[in-house]
């Protein structure tokens, strides 16, 4: 029931309208009155963590304001919205950056400073909201704040994990994992208690025909969970324009728990309905990168799908417009296979609920979803097996079969008698059990595919997806190269820098316009501009010289050469690479006379990132950083000349720490398995350069950048088939001899107990070396020297560093959303008037 306040009582209403605060004054009254009322604490009992909860429950409500106001623009407007599926969504931080977008970080400083704060230390107070694991939700991030900084009409739907990515702890050099428990306090979320779903498992289905002799499917019987949503405000750089991320959290059905067992003694199982029915969105999946196929995860993909597609259907149906405008109202973006069962959902709803026949239904369907492909690794592509499908979605299995059925009929008609293609394009999977092949799914029932980096779309061309091309024509595919968003990753993570860029460039302009740090290019050669570069560099290394210090208890030195590998553990991204290369210049170093020890360069290897709790190779190669570590950096001949740190619990406000201070970053992947990688390009916007293979993103930041200002190495992405072939058929695998004498090493006990790192050892030498490590591991070595002999010349380095950062314009998020709304949306933004914009920002 629409509920609104009736014309005569309206004056009233808006006399009393609220509005934030106006200025420095009013945000300290705001911040007190938090504190005294909405906290319930005083002056005399106001520490660091309640002037946080304060400042933020006062930006806040800034930002609600925006936000409702923003939604009935939308609303009246009436325009197509764009809605981003994703299961994660890693946010990070709020507090700084809502500050920053709305343009009152300068006041919230002076306010917070005269209430006895600084704002650095309430910032700090905030917990990360770290629903995503690695690249993929983190890009989900940008890609918010890129919408609603270009004014676009659009909607993130997730799923509100009472748990989060765990939280790392290294105890001993081994990973060990803590329950990251968020929501103790969190200011940013609003629950809508009045906003629910019921979402139905399990049950069957029975058919039954209606009176003009059609079969109509009822879908009947098995369990309801109740949907709620929880809302988080997401503020636009720049523009009032304040977007919707719903997240849905999961309930009992009937309410609190059984009473009738309750009265009656039977405690237990009157709490259990309800805990059954909580667990849907307890805990965020810990894998990168991977497919288990576990029933609650499906359960959890169901859950949220279903519920975001009532809530997008009910928006559509209040416009009283006809099914066949669906497409032009309502784009629907699946980020990676998550949320393929939202074309299935939607096909049933038309058909089953809506009574639309089958053509008409599945031709909105295809014209509403886009579909983008994050990984071309065969274990992270999504398999479900029919059974559990049948067990828990009885109707949507029926719904699978006859897609699959009209699209081989499909394919049959174009390449009449082609029994191999119909096998390998089919959307069930002939094996024991058979299975969904949900990316096929989502091709089939998408009007786009895209991929997250040129290298990466041309690859799912060529293989995964070539048989769909040659079905469906090539413009079925296209590429959206990845992007970051410059707010988060330079304004707010490296302050200092962005001034120094808007001093030169004249303004701020650059964070919405990244190509205009091209004016950088202007002053390569200015020596005050040079100088103060290279002191900001400096800077940011000695803070996160500091958080070393007081994490790891490892002294390093900030003129060091600051070596940066942040990412989660995986043998593709090939951090055994990596730290198999720390020991051989550690052994190098070793081998020297005191002499020639003295002419070489310092050097810090950083590590940080989490490793799947059920990866045990990852565990392997983190407990391995960690003893290299402890022997080299207590070694008496080394020195500062080699320190090796393993920072715990990467996460995104570490990111804004390390990134910044990082002189060169390792992107390092196998050719042809980073799908893009998007911290390479967060590096390279902060100063940094970085060493690579010619792998996803690194290959389009090379071409902007130039050649001469990265440090690329290793086999390419077209080799690596023959070599591995080699490896495994032809016994052809003659091990590096630099990497031989580091297993030797490692194997006499240098670094612990052999037997603890015998698997990592054993995966290149004797079982294929699948990563290519031998085979890339000279040449890795060799550009290492290189980037040593650069560093030593510090002017050319500083020359190299600026060059790239005046040509990243092309990585931001806003230029990678505008190609999705022109390319695959069909979208345009919705334009703000410039005296609301003007009254927002006021
Ligand atoms: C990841 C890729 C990264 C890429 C991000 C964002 C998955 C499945 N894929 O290379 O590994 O940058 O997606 O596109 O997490």
């Amino acid at each position: 029931v629409e509920a609104s306040i009736p014309e005569p009582q309206r004056e009233a209403w808006l006399k009393h309208q609220v509005s934030g605060f106006k200025d420095k004054d009013g945000f300290e009254r705001e911040v007190v009155r938090h504190v005294e009322t909405t906290l319930a604490r005083s002056l005399f009992n106001c520490d660091e963590s309640a002037a946080y909860a304060a400042c933020a429950l006062a930006l806040r409500d800034r930002l609600i304001l925006e936000w409702n106001r923003t939604q009935q623009r939308q609303t009246f407007a009436d325009s197509k919205r764009v809605y981003y599926l994703s299961l994660e969504f890693l946010m990070g931080r709020a507090l700084d950056n809502a500050m920053l977008n709305v343009g009152q970080k300068d006041l919230a400083k002076a306010g917070l400073a005269e209430l006895g704060f600084r704002i650095e230390d309430v910032i700090q107070q905030e917990h990360d909201a770290a629903l995503g694991n690695g690249g993929l939700g983190r890009l989900a991030a940008c890609f918010l704040d890129s919408l609603a900084s270009l004014n676009f009409p659009a909607w993130g739907y997730g799923l509100r994990y009472r748990y989060g990515i765990f939280k790392q702890e290294i105890i001993d050099g081994y990973q060990v994992e803590v329950p990251d428990y968020w929501l103790d306090f969190n200011p940013w979320e609003f629950p809508r208690h009045d906003v629910t779903v019921d979402i139905q498992f399990y049950g069957n289905v029975r058919k039954s025909t209606d009176e003009f002799g059609k079969t109509v499917c009822h879908w009947e019987g098995g369990e309801m969970v109740k949907a709620v949503a929880y809302d988080v405000p997401i503020p636009g750089y720049g523009t009032p324009t304040t977007n919707n991320l719903r997240l849905w959290s999961s309930k009992a059905a009937s309410g609190e728990f059984d009473f009738q067992k309750f009265n009656s003694g039977d405690y237990e199982s009157s709490v259990a309905e309800q805990q059954r029915a909580e667990t849907i969105s307890a805990v965020l999946y810990p894998n990168d990168n991977l497919d288990r196929g576990k029933e609650l995860r499906l359960k959890q993909q169901y859950f949220w799908v279903a519920a975001s597609l009532y809530d997008i259907v009910r928006r559509f149906k209040k416009t009283k417009r006809s099914w066949k405008e669906f497409p032009e109202q309502v784009a629907i973006q699946l980020n990676d296979t998550h949320p393929t069962l939202a074309i299935v959902e939607l096909q049933r709803i038309l058909i089953d609920l809506e009574g639309l026949e089958w053509d008409e239904a599945w031709n909105i369907v295809v014209n509403t979803f886009g579909y983008t492909n994050h990984t071309v690794l065969p274990e992270a592509l999504e398999k479900w097996s029919v059974p559990l499908i049948q067990h828990l979605l009885p109707r949507h299995l029926q719904i699978i079969y006859e897609i699959n059925l009209y699209f081989l009929q499909d394919v049959e008609r174009k390449f009449p008698g082609d029994r191999e293609l119909l096998r390998d394009v089919s959307i069930i999977e002939e094996s024991q059990p058979k299975m969904v092949r949900m990316a096929f799914l989502a091709i089939v029932g998408s009007h786009k595919v895209n991929g997250v980096a040129e290298l990466h779309s041309d690859l799912i061309k060529t293989t995964i997806f070539k048989d769909f091309v040659k079905i469906f024509g090539p413009d079925k595919f296209t590429n959206v190269t990845n992007g970051i968003t410059p707010r988060r990753w330079l304004h707010q993570a490296n302050p200092r820098l962005s001034e120094l860029i808007a001093s030169k460039t004249g303004d701020h302009g650059f964070l919405t316009d990244l190509t205009k740090l091209n004016q950088l290019e202007h002053y390569i050669n200015d020596k005050e501009f040079r100088k103060e570069w290279a002191e900001i560099k400096y800077a940011n290394k000695v803070r996160l010289a500091k958080h070393i210090k007081a994490t790891t208890g490892v002294t390093v030195n900030p003129s060091a050469l600051f070596d940066v590998q942040v990412k989660r553990i995986h043998e593709y991204k090939r951090q055994q690479m990596n730290i198999f290369g720390v020991i051989h210049r550690y052994l190098t170093l070793k081998a020297m006379t005191p002499e020639e020890r003295q002419k070489q360069l310092p050097r810090v290897s950083i590590f940080g990132g989490k490793a799947a709790p059920g990866y045990w190779m990852a565990k392997q190669i983190i407990h391995l950083i960690n003893s290299v570590g402890a022997v080299v950096n207590n070694d008496k001949d080394i020195g500062d000349l080699l320190k090796v740190v393993f920072l715990e619990d990467y996460n995104v406000s570490k990111a804004e720490i390390i990134i910044p201070a990082s002189d060169i970053s390792e992107h390092i992947s196998t050719a042809g398995t980073e799908a893009s990688g998007t911290s390479n390009m967060k590096f390279v916007l902060n100063g940094g350069l970085i060493i690579g293979t010619c792998d996803g993103a690194n290959i389009e930041i090379t071409r902007e950048i130039g050649e001469q200002n990265i440090f690329l190495f290793g086999h390419l992405a077209e080799e690596v088939e023959d070599l591995r072939h080699a490896h495994v058929y032809e016994k052809q695998h003659n091990i590096d001899p630099d990497l031989a004498r580091v297993f030797e090493e490692i194997e006499k006990g240098t670094f612990g107990n052999p037997q603890d790192f015998a698997g990592m050892i054993s995966a290149v030498r004797d079982h294929g070396d699948y990563y290519l490590v031998s085979d890339d591991f000279q040449s890795y070595v060799d550009t290492q020297k290189l980037v040593d002999n650069a560093y030593r010349n510090q002017e050319e380095w500083v020359t190299k560093c600026i060059e790239s950062v005046a040509r990243m314009g092309f990585f931001s998020s806003d230029r990678c959303i505008n190609e999705y709304a022109e390319e695959i949306w069909n979208i345009e933004p919705l334009k703000v008037e410039a005296d609301q914009a003007a009254a927002a920002s006021s």
